[in-house]
């Protein structure tokens, strides 16, 4: 059985204990992991300490940008690698890793690389009482020691969406990956060996949240920042924890996100995109579609549409090219999401396809699939239309007018992502502009340009990451005033 193991000061480490690493696709058990206990956390964080005191952070922004760039060239030399690794640990399709999780690792990398390299700082001429001048100007300096802590949905690209910016910052890293999938962290471990970035400036401990490695690493001393993506209740205890060492922290956390389809719309346009919206990763993607608001007069011709796209997406195998849904990442997450299914139908929702588990008389009866599922009829209070479920599923509720749409879209405790589907160019701005969430897409869907902010309000987040955003959370300015 294969093992996989903490990455501590460039060295890969054995911890006390183990757990098993399960494939979604069949529940068969695909390695053992290795738990880091309190004492290789220490190590971890000490390794990354002292690294700080190395090259690495002395670096110049070319050098730290050129290493980068060989890290980005290693993910896409050993591509594959990464590809059967992710589908492992997740059961995401692998069509959909091969487009989207493995070449963002790799931009991510090449994204913070070029901005590092190009990123300017803030200088000010200013006047002085006595009628001569200051110069102020702003420089860069790395935060420290980075936490990074990453959740199970996109593990690969949501790392490094954190460590890419930590590094062209010159900080070290000790990172966390989700318990359920650990494989890829380690993966990386071997491109960082492989581009030369020195011992101890990435450092990986594996493991669960309380009363293990996430904990362990969130309440560390001389960890100087938290950076994390997961649930919001998680967000919370990490706030908590933090809050004795005033660590900052950057969280980007659950969502309840709508798609709101005007009469106007590009009809076949937004029946595909709400579409991949809704089910994208069997649904478990932060920036997933649950609520769904459709204008009254498309609104029949617009479910009817919805479900026969639903019904038309191919669930099987994660090695099938063409598979568009894997299974749930793991048993337990498949009672939550069967749980809310059985919470429609108790709350008095009409199902319009799905609401059970799919059969297929072969190995992956023992995986975690589910079905993709519509839902219609329910009051906006209906705790299946207010909570966050992360899975393949909507609700879908007609409005009369823009202003009952945006009202409902934006009665939300989350506030992350929202898709407005419009050929109208003046009202897709307008109620773009009114979203109460950090990320607003027009006549489209997770349409990403890594300059930009990505983040959110509410229970959604705290801080923006993105562009010139991830570089001001992952360094500190220390202004330089010089009397002229
Ligand atoms: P989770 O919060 O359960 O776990 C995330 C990570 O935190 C894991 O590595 C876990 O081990 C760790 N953790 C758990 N408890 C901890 C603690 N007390 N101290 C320190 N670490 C702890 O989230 P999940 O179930 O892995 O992921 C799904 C959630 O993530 C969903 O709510 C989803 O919306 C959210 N998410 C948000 C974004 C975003 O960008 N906003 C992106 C992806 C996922
Ligand atoms: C959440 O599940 C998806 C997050 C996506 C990003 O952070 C990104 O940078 O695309």
């Amino acid at each position: 059985m294969k093992s996989i193991l903490n990455y501590v000061d460039g060295e890969f480490v054995r911890g006390k204990r183990e757990f098993p690493d399960i494939n979604p696709a069949d529940g068969s058990v695909i390695a053992q992991v290795s738990e880091a206990d309190q004492s290789l956390v220490d190590a971890a964080v000490c390794a990354a300490r002292a690294a700080l005191r190395g090259d690495w952070s002395r670096a110049s922004t070319r050098e730290r940008a050129a290493a980068l760039y060989r890290v980005a060239d290693a993910i896409e030399a050993r591509f594959d690698c990464f590809l059967t690794a992710e589908i492992a640990d997740t059961g995401k399709p692998i069509a959909l890793a091969a487009r989207l999780d493995v070449p963002r690792a790799a931009a991510n990398f090449r994204a913070f690389a070029d901005l590092i390299k190009s990123a300017g700082s803030e200088s000010f001429h200013t006047d002085t009482s006595e009628g001569k001048a200051a110069l102020n100007y702003a420089v860069r300096k790395p935060l420290g020691v980075v936490g990074v802590i990453v959740p199970w949905n996109l593990p690969l690209l949501l790392l490094t969406w954190k460590v890419a910016p930590a590094l062209a910052c010159g900080n070290t890293v000790v990172v966390k990956p989700s318990e359920e999938t650990p494989a890829t962290a380690i993966l990386l471990a071997e491109m960082m060996k492989e581009a030369q970035i020195p011992d101890g400036v990435y450092n990986v401990v594996l493991g669960f949240g309380a009363g293990s490695a996430g904990e362990f690493l969130t309440q560390h001393p001389d960890v100087n920042a938290i950076t994390f993506t997961g649930e919001s209740e998680t967000g919370a205890t990490i706030m908590k924890t933090v809050a004795s060492t005033l660590k900052p922290v950057s969280f980007e956390l659950g969502g309840k996100n709508a798609a709101i389809v005007f009469a106007d719309c590009d009809f076949e346009d937004a029946v595909n995109g709400v579409a991949e919206s809704v089910f994208l990763n069997t649904g478990q993607v932060c920036l997933c579609a649950e609520r769904v608001y459709v204008e009254y007069a498309i609104f029949d011709r617009f479910i009817d549409a919805l479900k026969k796209r639903a019904e038309a997406l191919h669930v099987g195998s994660p090695l099938d090219q063409t598979t568009d849904l894997g299974p749930l990442i793991s048993a337990s997450h498949r009672e939550k999401v069967l749980s809310y299914y059985k919470l429609a139908r108790e709350e008095g929702a009409t199902l319009v396809t799905g609401g059970g588990v799919p059969r297929f008389d072969n190995a992956l009866d023992h995986g975690f699939y589910i079905q993709p599922t519509i839902y219609r009829g329910l009051p906006e209070s209906a705790r299946v239309v207010k909570e966050e479920i992360f899975g393949p599923v909507c609700h879908i509720a007609p409005f009369d007018s823009e202003e009952e749409a945006i009202a409902m879209a934006n009665d939300s405790k989350y506030g992350l992502a929202a898709s407005i589907w419009t050929s109208n160019l003046k009202r897709g701005h307008r109620v773009a502009q009114r979203m109460n969430v950090g990320i607003t897409w027009v006549n489209c869907w997770f349409l990403r340009d890594l300059r930009t902010p990505f983040g959110g309000i509410g229970l959604s987040g705290i801080g923006r990451e993105g562009g010139m955003h991830s570089l001001n959370f992952y360094s500190e300015l220390n202004n330089v005033c010089i009397r002229l």
